[in-house]
């Protein structure tokens, strides 16, 4: 799962990527186009209920969901025509399965912005400008490529409408996650990486202040209208600034600057969100783990991202809720108070899960 962090250059992309990983491996200066080659690095899903579960079976060891973030040079206006360094990674953010963008709200006069005033609106248009740029090349070059097959073959005149129906609404500017398409045209957009048909997740690089603003509120400033778009809010520098804390001096931090939690943790979970995936667990003495599947999968589906084999060997699986594990300190308890439940193969896995999976061979 990849996640890649895309906009302007010097809001705060580096800074980010460092609190995310938790580690100074980006560089992160005051001056655009400080990043030319990219910076990747796999962060972990933090979750407090793998510390109970582990506690609860006495694990030796924990292991996290994770997924990958990368950070690359910032986009300027005409980046899709050959502006800027952002060009040579078009070809890579093709492979990207959700895009990570983070719009500078904070104000700040020491920190250039590439346009001279934060102005987060204009920004987004920019962005979005040459995303769609990109997306119309790599449309019409499809459609250039492909429109003789269409007059042989009658089914791929239904490709080539599609195509034509999506140019039409890129040129009005719109984004394919915001047009309205049929399962049919879905397929036929899948195989070729449009960047706006990408999951997005929107991180407001904010003042202080503004780290408790809800995400309705944010969306407002944004003028995003989609729905399923998440957006949240951060402060890239006071993550960065809490890089070094121990938890301890990270509490009184937070205290004094009156903050409830870090927002790291939102900012994961929601880009989990936006990809569908969630996680269930499996437990044991010798490690708790949480396993990422897709929301919805079944069972078998679920057994299958432990092993390949394991989906078609799948008999059965023991389920827990996590919670009940934690409470019974185990599954001999959970087992003995009717808590374990036993699931077939159209069971679909829900993220409180701990599965224990029965197989044959
Ligand atoms: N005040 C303030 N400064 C920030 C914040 N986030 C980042 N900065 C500063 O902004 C400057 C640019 O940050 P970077 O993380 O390098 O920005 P970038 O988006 O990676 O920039 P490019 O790699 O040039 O595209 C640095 O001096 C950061 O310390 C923030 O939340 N508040
Ligand atoms: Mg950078």
């Amino acid at each position: 799962m990849q996640i890649w962090i895309v906009w302007l250059p010097n809001v705060g992309k580096s800074t980010l990527f460092n609190a995310l990983t938790k580690n100074y491996g980006a560089d992160a200066q005051n001056f655009p186009f400080c990043t030319i080659e990219p910076n990747t690095g796999i962060v972990n899903v933090n979750d407090d209920r793998l510390q109970k579960i582990s506690d609860a079976v006495s694990a030796e060891k924990i292991i996290p969901a994770n997924c990958e973030f990368i950070d690359i040079a910032g986009i300027v206006k005409w980046a899709s025509k050959g502006e800027g360094l952002w060009n040579k990674f078009l070809a890579n953010i093709r492979n990207a399965d959700a895009i990570l963008q983070v719009v500078r709200i904070f104000e700040n006069d020491d920190i250039i912005h590439v346009n001279w005033k934060v102005d987060p609106k204009d920004d987004i248009e920019v962005i979005n400008a040459e995303l769609i740029m990109a997306d119309i090349d790599t449309v019409e070059k499809r459609i250039n490529s492909d429109w003789r097959k269409a007059k042989s073959d009658k089914k791929f005149q239904i490709v080539l409408d599609t195509y034509n129906k999506v140019l039409a609404e890129l040129n009005k500017w719109v984004l394919v996650n915001d047009m309205e398409i049929n399962e049919d045209e879905k397929e036929i957009l899948d195989d070729m990486h449009l960047l706006t048909n990408k999951k997005f997740v929107y991180a407001c690089n904010v003042d202080e202040e503004m780290m408790e603003e809800p995400e309705t509120n944010l969306k407002t400033l944004l003028w995003i209208t989609n729905p399923n778009t998440r957006v949240v809010s951060i402060s890239a520098k006071l993550e960065e600034d809490m890089l070094d804390m121990s938890l301890e001096e990270k509490k009184e931090f937070m205290a004094d600057m009156w903050l409830k939690s870090t927002w790291l943790d939102d900012l994961i979970k929601a880009s989990y969100d936006a990809l569908w995936l969630e996680y269930y667990f499996t437990a044991g003495v010798q490690e708790v783990r949480a396993w990422t599947v897709k929301k919805g999968s079944t069972a078998p589906q679920a057994a299958w991202v432990i092993h390949t084999d394991f989906e078609k060997w799948f008999i059965k699986a023991d389920r827990v809720n996590w919670k009940d594990l934690v409470d019974c300190w185990g599954w001999a308890k959970a087992k003995e108070e009717g808590k374990v439940w036993l699931e077939g193969k159209e069971y679909i896995v829900q993220d409180w899960d701990v599965l224990l999976f029965k197989f044959s061979n």
